[in-house]
């Protein structure tokens, strides 16, 4: 599993490193240019004309490693070159220097000498040193005292609060799966069916309980019972639990304070946005698109679904590791409602960031292996009467079709770095997340996708072949291509389809249409699996308002 979520994050503070350093050191000031650069802390607080941009963030950078970088720019080194002092590009004995932008006139490893000599006058920082600096600002306090919290405890940062479901907003809490409506209580949570049809309480969260004053029937009994309530659960990879860095992350041209409002909410829920995914996302995209996702609709169709959403996604989710992954479903055989469960792990079987990656692809025989054990070991947890949706893998020469020439986030302002230079600077540094398909090498991409195609062709005998006890099970295409067929019809351009910070996940629009598209076939050829209509939605809003909200 190389496309692990300390992979990304990895590459995240790489990306973000470079963009800092180029902002820093290309900085439009108005006047002055040849004037040496002042102490880039300084600038900070007094706030120049192209830093003053950059605000919350460069201030933590400056509270990272300011006086360093600082040095680093008076002398005129660029972002490779300070990425490699500082070892946030590492490089390998043997393997040549890793480099985005064209090499310093000294030549690179010269510049990282003097970069590296710079680095041992000043003293190091430890990392606690650095936390306590990233504590002091007071966008990143509340977090700071919740990773406290869970260090001084030492609790798993997994479970957050020692239980599945959550009143906490991130680190895993309800982003991920619906949210509680009392963490004190074990017996209360979505997806459950209803205690005593919720006379008393809110049992299962979806917002509906108490008796009618006008006939003594329980809401829960009048507007659910026999409704076919049913939830939703993703198991899945990075797709699923929607990875994205906000572009203006990256964009000098487009920074402002007010980008990265956004950064400490970002940071706990691990760079993934569940909240906008496309299986279970629930609130309005703050990220450009749209939000639209099964779970929303199932809601729409059917209220007394509201709130029953898990997402068990992980960056670098593959057939493998998802294995133990789905061990955290947390769905009771005997006192829930059966679930629909979306298995969809899109790439992650054939990216790996090995140099030889075709080796380490998973192989048919292993795929219908993992997957079994996967499908059986849900035969034991799902109520009976669920249904499972296994999901292809995508075609990721989309990606380099599409992106190759195109100028990255990184490098819009000065034209100079494309998607082609990005993937083989992140192949070089082994942080690609797929070296199968984000590269030059036409011949390995077509190779990748033909194993692709031979994994998807695995779980599509498999849902053509294979009977379980307590669900059945269906298999779709990966919908890219209708996917990207609705965008053109909508004036778009498939380039839009791809986040543009790191060129590889789906986009909040893809994501968005990808839902009404396996919304149509599902209701179209597997309508079982939705459920009906409740004819009671509307009495329920009436009632209910939102139901709690999420
Ligand atoms: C998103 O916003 C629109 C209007 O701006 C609103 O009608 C809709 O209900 C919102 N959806 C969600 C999921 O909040
Ligand atoms: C599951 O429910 C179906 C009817 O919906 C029934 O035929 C089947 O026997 C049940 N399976 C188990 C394991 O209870
Ligand atoms: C890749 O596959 C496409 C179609 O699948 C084919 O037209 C092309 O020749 C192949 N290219 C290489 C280098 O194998
Ligand atoms: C492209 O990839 C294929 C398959 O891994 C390999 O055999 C070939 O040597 C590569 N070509 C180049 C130019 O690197
Ligand atoms: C991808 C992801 O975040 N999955 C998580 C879903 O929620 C459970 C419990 O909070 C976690 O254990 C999973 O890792």
């Amino acid at each position: 599993m190389r496309a692990s979520r300390q992979t990304f994050l990895n590459l995240f503070c790489i990306l973000w490193l470079l963009l800092l350093l180029k902002a820093a050191s290309c900085s439009p000031l108005p006047s002055g240019d040849d004037t040496p650069h002042p102490l880039l802390p300084s600038r900070l607080y007094k706030g120049h004309t192209c830093v003053e941009k950059l605000q919350g963030f460069c201030y933590i950078l400056a509270e990272l490693y300011g006086p360093h970088i600082a040095e680093l720019i008076d002398r005129e080194m660029n972002a490779d070159v300070v990425c490699h002092s500082l070892r946030l590009c590492k490089q390998d004995p043997g393997q040549p220097l890793c480099h985005l932008y064209p090499p310093p006139k000294v030549g690179l490893s010269t510049a990282i000498w003097k970069a590296k000599r710079i680095l041992k006058t000043s003293k190091d920082l430890k990392s606690t040193t650095r936390f306590s600096n990233l504590c002091a600002f007071p966008l990143l306090a509340n977090l700071c005292e919740k990773i406290k919290y869970v260090i001084r405890n030492k609790l798993p940062f997994e479970d957050f609060d020692g239980d599945k479901f959550s009143t906490f907003p991130t680190l895993r809490g309800y982003h991920w799966r619906g949210r509680d409506c009392d963490d004190r209580n074990t017996i209360v949570y979505p997806g459950r069916r209803p205690d005593n049809w919720d006379v008393k309480s809110d049992s299962n969260c979806n917002g509906i309980w108490g008796v009618d004053p006008k006939d003594g029937i329980p809401y829960e009994e009048k507007f659910c019972k026999g409704a076919d309530s049913r939830g939703v659960v993703l198991l899945g990879d990075s797709a699923g639990a929607h990875f994205h860095i906000p572009p203006e992350w990256m964009t000098v041209t487009q920074m402002s304070a007010k980008s990265f409002a956004n950064l400490p909410m970002a940071f706990t829920d691990e760079l993934d946005w569940p909240q906008f995914s496309e299986i279970t996302g629930f609130l309005n995209s703050t990220i450009g698109g749209w939000t639209d996702s099964l779970y929303l609709r199932l809601r729409r169709r059917n209220r007394c679904n509201h709130r029953d959403l898990q997402n068990i996604s992980q960056n670098g989710g593959s057939s493998r590791n998802l294995l133990n992954l789905m061990k955290s479903l947390a769905r009771n055989q005997l006192l829930d409602n059966p679930a629909i469960v979306i298995y969809a792990t899109i790439g992650n079987d054939v990216c790996n960031g090995n140099h030889d990656t075709l080796a380490h692809m998973t192989t048919p025989k292993e795929m219908l292996s993992n997957v079994m054990q996967a499908l059986r070991y849900l035969d034991s947890r799902l109520p009976n009467g669920s249904h499972v949706i296994l999901t292809g893998l995508v075609d990721g020469r989309f990606l380099w079709d599409n992106l190759h020439d195109r100028y990255h986030p990184l490098g819009q302002l000065n034209r100079d770095i494309t998607y082609s230079q990005l993937y083989s600077f992140l192949n070089c540094l082994k942080v690609s997340p797929c070296n199968g398909w984000l590269t030059p090498n036409k011949t390995l991409r077509n190779l990748t996708s033909e194993r692709a195609l031979q994994l998807s062709d695995v779980l599509k005998e498999i849902a053509r072949s294979e009977k379980f006890a307590n669900f059945d099970v269906f298999y779709m295409d990966f919908p890219l291509r209708q996917t990207a067929e609705e965008w053109r019809k909508m004036g778009g351009e498939p380039w839009q389809l791809i986040e543009p910070v790191d060129g590889f996940h789906p986009s909040q629009i893809a994501a968005a249409l990808g839902t009404s598209i396996t919304w149509q076939k599902a209701l179209h050829e597997w309508p079982q699996v939705l459920g009906k209509e409740n004819p009671f939605n509307d009495q329920i809003e009436a009632i209910f308002k939102d139901q709690g909200g999420h």
